[in-house]
């Protein structure tokens, strides 16, 4: 299948080792496999992910070297010869998530819990991912992008919005509810807010500073509490909803191991804690009496499938969601590492593809 032209060189930002140093460099093309896509980004998120990934904070090592990014948003230039045009198409707008690949055999694919897969592909993490101008992604899992809708603004969505859509999906809370959201600053949790108004919750924003304040409030969330000057969390938390009982269900963004020792404590009975953020080393605690004596629910929320990604991705075409963003050339990805590691980001940045427009 003929399709653009495609350099045999692009830009890239590549760490060699754990810790980095980044490098900013020409890498080549990869050419895609018979099941996969090769997608020219025009832009990528940056999500805290990637971050972990450089660090090495997770259990599980990264490729080396490696290519970071699974928030790419681009164009598919170049198919393998298994993939047709009811698959993917060339010239459609798709999107690198995190899930790059999945088996589609396993007990868990077959019920379309992909990121439970046994054999999954991560991009920027185990493949290389969307910090390049040309990235691989298996052609049945790229996300298709509806028409017309901006490849800056969307980016972010392709994984904080899938993320935090899944999660709010998974804590059961009903139209009427009220959730909180920790690390409503952030780019998980700016969506988070969002995606709970548009499926008619209230929110609660935990977050820190004037600026996180002021972004949470505008996109929704009925109160805030700064984590950073609050005297007790417990208490303000229970006290910002309409009948002191808590929020019926707590949505966990925050990078920091705190805040999953203390939501058991505030959530509601019969309330739900979902943890999704996913601090080095950390671990979930919770007193064994109230949480007994309070039925709570506590359950963790990976990515979402395919499914899910559609569903985002039509939240956001339907102008649900706005994007908080700032956009930096893919060249100044280390000035966002900083900005992010001292946690001086609301909402998320965007790297711009040195071809985008
Ligand atoms: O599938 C998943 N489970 C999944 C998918 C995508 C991302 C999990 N994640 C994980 C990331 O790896 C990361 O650990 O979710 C976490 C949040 O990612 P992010 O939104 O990209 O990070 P961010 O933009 O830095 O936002 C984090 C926010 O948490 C706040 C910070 O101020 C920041 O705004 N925060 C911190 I640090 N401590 C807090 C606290 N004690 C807090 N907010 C409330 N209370
Ligand atoms: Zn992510």
């Amino acid at each position: 299948m003929s399709g653009p032209k495609i350099p045999t060189e692009q830009w890239a930002q590549v760490i060699d080792k754990v810790g980095g140093p980044l490098q900013y460099k020409k890498i080549p093309v990869a050419k895609p496999g018979p099941e996969e896509v090769l997608v020219n980004i025009k832009y990528s998120g940056v999500c805290h992910t990637d971050l972990h990934a450089v660090n090495g904070d997770w259990p599980i090592p990264t490729k080396l070297p490696l290519v970071g990014g699974h928030e790419g948003a681009g164009i598919v230039v170049a198919r393998g010869e298994l993939v047709t045009d009811d698959i993917c198409k060339i010239g459609e707008a798709v999107g690198v998530k995190w899930l790059n690949d999945s088996c589609l055999s396993c007990t868990f694919c077959q019920q379309a819990d992909e990121p439970l897969c046994l054999t999954p592909k991560l991009s920027g993490y185990t493949v290389d991912g969307s910090f390049q101008q040309y990235a691989i992604a298996s052609a049945r899992h790229v996300a298709h992008i509806p028409e017309g809708v901006p490849l800056d603004e969307v980016s972010p969505v392709l994984c904080a919005g899938i993320t935090v859509y899944k999660g709010l999906k998974e804590s059961g809370a009903k139209p009427g509810q009220t959730v909180a959201i920790v690390g409503a600053g952030g780019g998980l949790g700016s969506l988070a807010v969002q995606y709970a108004k548009a499926m008619g919750l209230h929110s609660i924003g935990i977050d820190s500073g004037e600026e996180k304040k002021a972004l949470a409030t505008k996109l929704g969330a009925s109160a805030f509490i700064d984590f950073a000057t609050s005297s007790d969390i417990v208490k303000d938390v229970k006290a910002a909803t309409k009948d002191g009982l808590g929020p019926h269900a707590v949505i966990l963004v925050a990078v920091n191991e705190k805040p999953f020792q203390q939501a058991a404590e505030y959530v509601r009975p019969r309330g739900t804690v979902i943890v999704i953020g996913l601090p080095a080393k950390a671990y979930i605690r919770a007193p064994v009496f109230e949480s007994v004596l309070k039925m709570i629910r506590i359950q963790a929320s990976y990515v979402g499938n395919r499914q899910d990604s559609e569903e985002a991705l039509d939240f956001f075409a339907r102008g649900l969601i706005k994007v908080p963003f700032k956009t930096v050339d893919l060249k100044d990805l280390p000035k966002v590492y900083e900005l992010m590691h001292a946690g001086q980001i609301a909402g998320r940045y965007v790297l711009k593809m040195p071809d985008a427009e």
